[in-house]
């Protein structure tokens, strides 16, 4: 079942294969476990492709944007692609999602559109959260996603306490919970999984192994063996998943949700990937670590892994990934073009959305401020 040892939290659960240099032989299977194959249809193994291209594309372009001066901040997951987009394909439309710093994307496959999502990167009269959030903090209420906090860690017992509200609900939902390795350190951490496994919560505990939290290696965080092994102390199963296979992730989250779904408790899965990019747009990661330990990752590309699997399987050629791009690219500079024309938001909205009947001193500012002209925009 894992390739280097019978314990899955302490060895690593593959489908494809890790080393992409060289071309594979004709025929030659491009997975390394092929038993591990959850055995997707093709129209979802597709689907899969189309998303990861599509926040690979996304991200790029954001990051050029936030260069420009045209937004204040991104976090790219150049690298990481595989485990949301993986789970993303492993819920229902009940299932709620509690995400850590680099799962927006799940939104986008579960059906939030584009131009909405990036309204809350700029933070305009376009976004639902009328710009009051942190930028990229996105969130979604169509699609049972909330938004990340900054302050790293209180995702994962929220996590475990909407679970346990669906199960005395009685509602058929799973959560899901993400963390990094560096927010395993936080004491939240401990309490989500001793909760989950106490009270047998119906949720999905994901840690995103990307080897560092900023520039404090992961190694910091922790003496033991992997992160996946925690899960035993805490009593539930856990899985230590290479986190830049797709099909290895899809497996393993898909019988994590079913087992919750199916009143079995929560499991504790461990990605294990890398950041490629720096840490957001705020952040050079050449100054803490090296050019080659990133070319050593840069090899293990999930989106080429995964694309050498689907031309195998005669579902990806030039052509299609010539289509594909072109599609893809056009869609997000339109919805770009679409939320940069937008005004930002209304004054007054500043007094909205916490009392029901406004105070009278709130009424007094508010009166005050309209009666000025805005400030011209230093943009
Ligand atoms: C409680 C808290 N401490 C420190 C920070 C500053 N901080 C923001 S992101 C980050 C690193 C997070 O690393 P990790 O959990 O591994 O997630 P990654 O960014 O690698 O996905 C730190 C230390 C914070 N936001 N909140
Ligand atoms: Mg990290």
């Amino acid at each position: 079942m894992v390739s280097s040892t019978d314990d899955p939290t302490l060895g690593l659960f593959q489908v494809l294969r890790e080393d992409l240099a060289g071309d594979l032989a004709e025929g030659e299977d491009p997975r390394s476990f092929p038993e591990n194959d959850p055995d997707l249809s093709e129209d979802t193994l597709q689907a899969m492709y189309r998303h990861m291209l599509r926040v690979r594309l996304l991200d790029e372009r954001m990051m050029m944007r936030q260069r420009q001066g045209r937004i204040g901040f991104y976090g790219a997951i150049t690298g990481q692609e595989a485990t949301p987009i993986a789970t993303a394909f492993a819920l229902r439309e009940q299932d709620w999602v509690f995400p850590a710093l680099r799962e927006n994307a799940i939104m986008l496959v579960r059906g939030f559109p584009l131009t909405k999502w990036l309204a809350q990167v700029y933070g305009n009269s376009l976004d639902v959260l009328k710009g009051r959030q942190m930028p990229s903090h996105m969130s979604g209420r169509e699609v049972n996603q909330v938004a990340w906090s900054s302050c790293l860690g209180p995702q994962l017992p929220q996590a475990v306490g909407a679970a346990m509200a669906a199960k005395i609900k009685g509602h058929d939902a799973v959560t899901v919970g993400f963390i990094g390795d560096g927010a395993t350190s936080e004491p939240d951490f401990h309490c989500a999984m001793n909760f989950a496994g106490v009270y047998q919560a119906p949720c999905v505990l994901i840690c995103q192994n990307n080897h560092w939290a900023i520039s404090v290696p992961s190694s910091k965080q922790t003496r033991s063996a992997t992160f996946a092994v925690k899960a035993k102390g805490y009593g539930m199963p856990g899985i230590r998943v290479d986190g830049n296979d797709v099909l290895a992730l899809h497996a393993a989250v898909q019988t994590a949700v079913d087992r919750a779904r199916a009143g079995e408790g929560p499991t504790f899965i461990e990605a294990v990937t890398y950041r490629i990019g720096a840490h957001s747009s705020s952040d050079d990661p050449t100054v803490y670590r090296s050019d080659e330990e990133v070319e050593v990752w840069r090899k293990k590309d999930p989106i080429q892994r995964f694309e050498r699997y689907m031309r195998h399987r005669g579902l990806v050629d030039d052509a299609e990934r010539a289509r594909l791009e072109e599609a893809i690219v056009a869609e997000i500079l339109e919805a770009i073009t679409t939320v940069e024309a937008a005004a930002p938001p209304a004054r007054e909205t500043l007094f909205e959305d916490v009392y029901g009947d406004r105070p009278w001193h709130l009424r007094e500012q508010e009166d005050e401020l309209l009666a000025h002209e805005p400030a011209p925009s230093p943009h």
